[in-house]
């Protein structure tokens, strides 16, 4: 399977094609726009979520509502659109490059004069073509009890150590969260925090806790760097804009604990099989899912653009300029969260597709309760 996107931020649609998905499969679009709208939603977002209301253009690859087998196209309309492919516009010419965006290695690769012709397709605007091809792949991974979750860890300097008993405890808790959080008190101290660094004309970033739930033990690979679980995760999950970090289970903390305090003992329960108490490893052994929940952590930077600029020098004429000042979120921790299951449903619906075959999802059906009676049989005490 590949998913690739097309389009500028103020362009006139953000495109998204997804080749390889299997045949079979009822894909709600309902349920693709649910998706778009929670990208676009949380507190700290700026003032380009009032103007767009995202909604999905499924435009091939579906007959009845029902995957074709033949690649997806999907559209989303931008309602702010400034930048034609066969018209002149009026916008002006970005100069000035901001400190942490794509703009000066973009506009220094592609030896540009006018910055905009790197931040309308580096902008974070392109994450709405991930979601749509992050929603098809979570409609295909319920299909096998795959769910994806994700909550707020933290934002700026406030942290919460509160962990969820399960992956529904997530779902239930972040519904009436306008910061994805599941911790209510540490929930008002980020607000204040996104508040404080609005009127300091600054922006944050944050950490986002990940779940996947119900993969079986096996997807992924130990024979091959490239298909480990967890450099495909790292991967998509890396590929986000913003994210600087991503740690699977106890991450940067295995590099302070012992072995013997870190990793998980194997146990053996009759009519369960192998049982692990505790799940440090994030779900993930030797690049293979254990069967535990996959847990990762990712690390959002604070937005590039800030309403207090940062230092910067003209392109054109190298003189000292402050960086502009543009339309920006204040901290979009709650959509990266949302961009992220996305990712993290595609990297999945990558391996799974890789054990289980890719053509229909009959065929897939029956080779995953094939390989379901062989862990049976596997765990099964002779
Ligand atoms: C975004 C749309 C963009 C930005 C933001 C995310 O819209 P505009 O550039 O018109 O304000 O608000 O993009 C960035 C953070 C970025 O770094 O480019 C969106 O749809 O999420």
């Amino acid at each position: 399977m590949r998913v690739l996107t097309a389009g500028e931020s103020h362009g006139e649609y953000i495109t998204t094609i997804l080749e390889g998905f299997p045949k079979g499969v009822s894909i709600d679009e309902k349920f693709i726009n649910q998706e778009l709208r929670k990208r676009m939603s949380g507190f700290g977002r700026g003032k380009r979520m009032s103007i767009e209301s995202d909604k999905v253009n499924i435009v091939s690859g579906l007959r009845n509502k029902i995957t074709l087998g033949s690649p997806i196209a999907m559209l989303v309309k931008n309602k702010d659109n400034k930048i034609f492919t066969q018209k002149k516009d009026s916008l002006p010419i970005l100069s000035v490059p901001r400190p942490s965006h794509a703009d000066l290695a973009g506009a220094m690769k592609y030896q540009e004069t006018d910055i905009r012709n790197i931040l309308e397709r580096s902008s974070a605007r392109e994450t709405v073509a991930r979601v749509c091809a992050g929603a098809i792949c979570k409609q295909f991974l319920l299909n096998f009890g795959i769910k994806v979750a994700s909550f707020t860890l933290g934002v700026g300097g406030v942290s919460s150590d509160k962990c969820p008993k399960n992956i529904n405890d997530i779902i239930n808790q972040t519904k009436i969260s306008k910061l994805n959080c599941i911790d209510k008190s540490k929930e008002k101290l980020m607000t204040k925090e996104i508040e404080s660094a609005a009127v300091a004309g600054d922006t944050l970033g944050g950490v986002i806790e990940l779940w996947i739930d119900g993969v079986l033990p096996g997807l992924g690979s130990c024979m091959q760097y490239d298909k480990r679980l967890d450099a495909k995760l790292a991967s998509c999950l890396m590929g986000i804009p913003a994210v600087k970090g991503v740690e699977v289970g106890l991450g940067f903390d295995y590099a302070r604990v012992k072995g013997s305090d870190s990793h998980d003992p194997i146990y053996y329960k009759e009519g369960k099989g192998f049982i692990r108490k505790t799940n440090n490893s994030g779900g993930i052994e030797g690049g293979m899912s254990t069967g535990s929940p996959i847990v990762l952590k990712l690390a959002m930077k604070p937005i590039a653009t800030l309403a207090k600029p940062l230092d910067s020098v003209n392109i054109l004429n190298k003189k000292a300029a402050k960086a502009p000042v543009v339309r920006s979120d204040i901290c979009a921790i709650v959509a990266c969260a949302f961009i992220a299951e996305s990712m993290s449903a595609i990297a999945i619906t990558e391996s799974f597709l890789e054990k289980f075959g890719s053509d229909t999802l009959r065929e897939i059906s029956s080779n995953y309760s094939n390989y379901l009676k062989t862990l049976k049989s596997f765990s099964k005490k002779s």
